[in-house]
């Protein structure tokens, strides 16, 4: 009898195996059509005469034109935008006591993965830097079938029921009127929705946060968000929340910086993604778990199956179980990326799901979008979403179907095909859903458990550091300021009040106006037409915990400082020192960082030394927002820059931007210059280290620990 172990722990490369089956590769081939007719002439259509008229009997251009005719497919109506690579999940600390899947089991298994990270409300060709909540999905290959966890990079999500998630996403994409704006919330549509909705003022604090302009998808953490089951071989179940954990630590960029990749980069995202793998700097995250006994359902101020609430490390310590590492960049961006199809209901026998009502619409979603999106039922046949471990069932036919099913039986029970294929017991890895006693009246209701929709909002907020704290302020003025009614402004500075009076107040003096004595009432807008009025408003819970590390980038390094794959922008010109540039790029390569030169113009420039330095770019094409820190190399050319106003502005954006900008020997001079002093700029400034030697070996160092520190955030306008 053929059952599914896990025990197996070299199957890594199972899934490359599988995929090298459907791979093709033109090299050193004949180009054909796709009868597999050899071309003799792909560049001229078959015609009457040179300059007569196309016969339609050209059966070469009527396939290639029809071909492309057909290429696109519907992009996904949310997460449309995206990235993903190929990697391996492997275990640290095996979890069997708490369940049974197959892939948790021994330490060093390993499973193959694909991960797609995404941005929710753009299309697919929009920026990767909009303020948004980024999307974590990652599909595991295990030997018991397919497991998706498909998550975001905030523990939270904005709606506490299924119902509300379309009009959520027309809210938030672009105004269908005038289909303005791409790829942002700061809009009209967006804010009715959620001052009217306050539910989602936790989540709209992540958003609003540093959390949604983040410096690389391999600095993100990520959440499965839902609280979910686990289930082991005795059938206990204990309730689970999953923890993606970046190695490089959770950082940001500013929003200033954002805006300005967005126009000079908007594929920022994907190409550091890219590149990091490509150059071996493989991206990593551990997975914790935060467990929760069956008992302990009720214990907590907020319900485990409110998807708007988090459970604070502080009650619940996150457990770290395996790492998963990203090695291998797809092949094909369509064949893999775009065609990969996640569903949070595909769960392998030792995971299930809780009533969260938010998770259970979900269930529902995916299949059912798959369909319109990849077009068929058969889409788990395609390569990407094959699953590694045989499948064999009664479904058959349909669009596009690949797999060709021998003999005559193709339902269940039968006696003509020996009863095959046959159900599995449980023990044999049948999956059986958890036994959760379910008594009830069927209700069109929210749980009285689900109404405090301000407690968490305020926690998030009390657990940020001050500069945290200003940049929520900020990005909340700027997104309210681009919304023109202003009553909606006013019924969010309402509810606003009601996380925060401070920061009410603050966003309140950057629109002009005054926050409202009280909320607009009712607050809550999300109830039904008999509701009992009052019944759905918010109510404020007792909290245990008032503050929490955990939530704060800033506050929490979760790994030791490092510049790995961080770049180094140095700014140069001809007559530089060739010494200066040589030192702090070996020391910087041998921290695995990079170093670009940029000077006014491309090509080469001159040494002091009469030697040539290949440059990357020109001010004209790059920008430091593009990069992690600046250096300004010693060398007698090097004043020229200080009157050079792209260059300054260069310069000056990084120190805007609160990054470390070094120089050594003459580029001392350019900090000392009046375009930089003008804007704020001064040698004694946090950040800015200098040395008068060009090429010092300590500089180096100093400058490298200074990076790893990352931001420089005193030299920031207070508010
Ligand atoms: Fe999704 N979501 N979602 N979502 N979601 C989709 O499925 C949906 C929700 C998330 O990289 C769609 O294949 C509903 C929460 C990610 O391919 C669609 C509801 C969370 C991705 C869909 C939610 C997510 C999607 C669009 C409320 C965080 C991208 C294309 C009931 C835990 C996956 C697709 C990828 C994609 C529906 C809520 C995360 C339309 C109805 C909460 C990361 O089916």
């Amino acid at each position: 009898m053929e059952k599914n172990t896990n025990k197996n722990p070299n199957h890594q490369e199972d899934k490359q195996r599988d995929l090298q089956i459907n791979k093709s590769d033109g090299t050193n081939k004949f180009l054909t059509t796709n009868q597999g007719v050899k071309i003799n002439d792909d560049n001229n259509s078959l015609k009457a005469g040179e300059r007569g008229p196309s016969l339609l009997e050209d059966f070469i251009l009527r396939e290639k034109i029809t071909h492309f005719d057909h290429e696109r497919i519907p992009e996904r109506i949310v997460h449309a935008r995206g990235s993903g690579a190929h990697g391996y999940f492997e275990v640290t600390h095996p979890i069997p006591e708490l369940t049974k899947a197959g892939f948790l089991q021994e330490t060093g298994q390993r499973t193959p993965v694909f991960t797609r990270f995404s941005t929710v409300a753009g299309s697919r060709g929009s920026t990767d830097l909009a303020r948004d909540v980024r999307g974590f999905s990652v599909k595991f290959y295990t030997q018991e079938g397919i497991y998706d966890l498909v998550g975001n990079n905030v523990p939270v999500f904005f709606i506490q029921d299924a119902s509300k998630f379309p009009d959520l996403i027309h809210a938030v994409k672009p105004e269908p009127h005038n289909e303005i704006p791409q790829a942002a919330s700061a809009h009209d549509t967006f804010w009715d929705f959620i001052s009217l909705m306050p539910e989602s003022m936790h989540m709209v604090m992540w958003a609003m946060s540093d959390r949604a302009i983040p410096r690389s998808y391999r600095m993100m953490e990520g959440f499965g968000v839902h609280t979910f089951r686990l289930i082991n071989a005795q059938h206990e179940s204990h309730f689970v929340k999953f923890h993606w954990k970046p190695k490089l630590g959770t950082h940001a960029v500013v929003w200033d910086e954002a805006q300005k990749i967005s126009g000079k980069n908007p594929d920022f995202h994907r190409e550091d993604l890219w590149e990091a793998i490509d150059t071996g700097n493989y991206p990593e995250w551990e997975l914790g778990v935060q467990v929760i006994p069956e008992a302990d359902e009720h214990k907590y101020e907020f319900d485990l199956l409110d998807p708007t609430k988090l459970v604070p490390e502080e009650l619940v310590p996150v457990t770290i179980i395996g790492k998963m590492v990203l090695d291998r960049n797809p092949d094909n961006f369509f064949a893999e990326t775009e065609q990969i199809a996640f569903h949070p209901g595909h769960v392998v026998p030792g995971i299930d799901f809780t009533n969260d009502p938010l998770l259970q619409g979900r269930l529902f979603s995916y299949t059912d979008t798959q369909l319109s999106r990849l077009g068929s039922p058969n889409f788990h046949e395609i390569p990407i979403n094959r699953s590694i471990s045989p499948t064999h069932n009664n479904q058959r036919d349909g669009h596009m179907r690949q797999e060709i099913n021998t003999g005559r039986v193709s339902y269940h029970p039968n006696s003509l095909g020996g009863g095959c294929p046959y159900q599995a017991m449980i023990a044999e890895g049948g999956f059986a859903s958890f036994n959760e006693r379910v008594d009830a009246h069927k209700v069109r209701e929210r749980s009285a458990s689900f109404s405090d929709h301000f407690s968490q909002a305020t926690l998030f907020f009390n657990s940020q550091t001050e500069t945290e704290q200003n940049h929520i302020v900020k990005a909340l003025r700027f997104e309210l300021g681009k919304v023109a009614t202003t009553a909606i402004r006013v019924r969010m500075l309402g509810l606003l009040n009601q996380v925060d009076a401070g920061l009410a107040a603050k966003v309140a003096q950057g629109l002009g106006l005054e926050v409202p004595a009280s909320p607009e009432k009712p607050m809550n807008h999300g109830v039904g037409a008999d509701a009992e009025p009052g019944k759905h408003e918010p109510t404020l819970t007792a909290q245990t915990v008032l503050s929490s590390d955990a939530l704060s980038m800033l506050k929490n390094p979760t790994v030791t400082p490092t510049i790995a794959s961080r770049k180094v922008a140095f700014v140069c010109a001809d007559g530089v020192s060739e010494a200066s540039v040589k030192s702090l790029k070996a020391a910087l390569l041998k921290n695995d960082a990079k170093a670009c030169i940029i000077a006014p113009h491309q090509g080469f420039i001159a040494t002091d030394e009469g030697g040539a330095l290949p440059v990357d770019f020109s001010f004209l094409n790059s920008s430091s927002v593009l990069f992690d820190a600046v250096f300004i190399p010693g060398g007698q050319g090097l004043n020229s820059i200080s009157e050079d106003r792209d260059a300054m502005e260069f310069i000056n954006d990084a120190y805007k931007h609160c990054k470390v900008i070094g120089a050594d020997g003459e580029g001392v001079d350019i900090l000392s210059a009046p375009l930089f002093s003008a804007k704020g700029g001064a040698l004694q400034d946090g950040g800015i280290v200098i040395s008068d030697t060009a090429g010092d070996a300590a500089f180096a160092q100093e400058f490298i620990s200074a990076m790893s520190a990352h931001r420089y955030w005193e030299r920031e306008n207070m508010l």
